[in-house]
């Protein structure tokens, strides 16, 4: 009887762990084991005794990392947003297009059109996409639909992705996304119908993993998404903001006030903002992507957030409105450049920190004994690499603890 379900030899380890090895490198470690899609050891091949497993590679010395997670998308929806792109190109802002009927609006028309079949083919090749390029855990928001059937086709759709793909899905509710046409000089009555029938019925059929929503002057004010996250906490659902993209709106505060998972953008937050998200252990979700395409330039604190300890993770914010980017290595290589992350923050904004993001950082995120086997093999010859290039095929293989499961 072996040891193991799978012994890997000849790799060279990224662990992520916290330490101050970079890249949580195990320096003589050139070996992992896995069982039950687990990890079960990490050590020296010199040092197995006799040790086997059902099957042993070799993987020539090839480096591993925790698979990538992208911890922040909206990659269910119908239609594209080209026409504002070039509107915005010419001068006209993000909040004059919202207020003027585009913006979220116009992929919300698109996507109530849309069959769940239509859907769930218009989000997988954004999946695979993300999946090439070493992405296992996924996050997909709902919020194009802002009524109870479409924000539940919405969620359905994200649940059956990780049913027919390899990759884990979480699913959040951000049916307060912005106020739908049917409510408009009524956000609060909105709000009041989310708490009392949306989120039941989703709480009720476990659609949701978390639930989200946008604090902004063009979509909800703080005791509106109070309110919503008091009611999300009476369902056991953790809670996740949308906070000071475009202004400070105390978007951070309100987050951790409610102690939340993340507070998502953060582009205006304050210096106090980033106090009470060190204190309330939230994490920083960074989406560069969306600065890019928006052509801000109100940097997101990172210093403050570096010295004050909150962790950092990276995502796509993959959707059609602010960020057509459904490549977390290009968010990686942005965050870099634009946000003056090191590649090594980078990496662990989309391994470690981006587990903790998603409340899952005790099962995946770094390569340790006891966690989900969710592996990345790359041709690469140094981690740093991963925040490098962009576009360039560099994954060997994805293993997955699904995949790696006895059967
Ligand atoms: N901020 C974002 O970046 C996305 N939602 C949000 O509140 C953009 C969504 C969109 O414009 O379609
Ligand atoms: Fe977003």
């Amino acid at each position: 009887m072996p040891d193991w379900d799978l012994l890997l030899t000849d790799v060279r380890i990224a662990t992520m762990c916290e330490s101050t090895a970079p890249y949580g490198v195990a320096s003589a470690a050139d070996a992992i084991a896995i069982s039950d899609g687990r990890i079960a050891w990490i050590g020296e091949q010199t040092t197995l005794q006799g040790k086997t497993a059902s099957v042993q590679r070799s993987l020539d010395g090839r480096w591993i990392t925790p698979a990538l997670i992208d911890c922040h998308t909206h990659l269910v929806f119908s239609g594209d947003r080209a026409s504002e792109f070039e509107q915005r190109l010419q001068g006209a802002s993000y909040e004059e297009i919202a207020r003027a009927g585009g913006g979220i609006m116009s992929t919300v028309r698109a996507t109530r059109d849309a069959t769940s079949e239509e859907l769930f083919d218009l989000a997988l090749p954004r999946v695979s996409a993300l999946a090439d390029e070493g992405v296992a855990t996924l996050e997909i928001k709902s919020g194009y639909g802002l009524e109870l059937d479409t924000e539940i086709r919405m969620l359905e759709v994200a649940r059956r992705l990780g049913e027919e793909t390899a990759v884990d899905i979480r699913t959040t509710l951000l049916a307060a996304h912005t106020v739908p046409p049917e409510f408009v000089g009524e956000a609060d009555r909105y709000i009041d119908m989310i708490c009392n029938e949306m989120l039941p019925q989703v709480a009720e059929r476990n659609l949701a993993d978390a639930v989200d929503a946008y604090c902004e002057s063009i979509a909800f004010s703080g005791p509106q998404v109070a309110k919503l996250f008091a009611a999300a906490k009476q369902h056991g659902l953790p809670v996740k903001l949308h906070a000071d993209q475009l202004s400070d709106c105390g978007g951070a505060e309100l987050a951790a006030h409610f102690a939340a998972l993340s507070a998502d953008h953060l582009e205006y937050t304050s210096p106090a903002g980033v106090r009470a998200l060190a204190a309330a252990q939230s994490v920083a979700v960074l989406l560069p992507g969306a600065y890019l395409t928006l052509g801000e330039t109100q940097l997101p604190p990172i210093d403050a957030l570096r010295s004050s300890g909150v962790a950092i993770a990276i995502a796509t914010d993959c959707n059609p409105g602010t960020s057509p980017i459904c490549s977390l290595r290009t968010a990686m290589m942005l965050a870099c450049r634009l946000f003056r992350l090191t590649p090594e923050e980078c990496l662990a904004g989309a391994t470690r920190n981006a587990a903790r993001a998603l409340g899952l950082d005790e099962d995946r995120g770094t390569l340790e004994i006891g966690k989900r086997a969710d592996i990345a093999v790359w041709n690469i010859s140094h981690p740093r690499e991963l925040a490098y290039w962009v576009g360039t095929p560099q994954l060997a293989e994805l293993l997955t603890g699904r995949h790696t499961t006895r059967p």
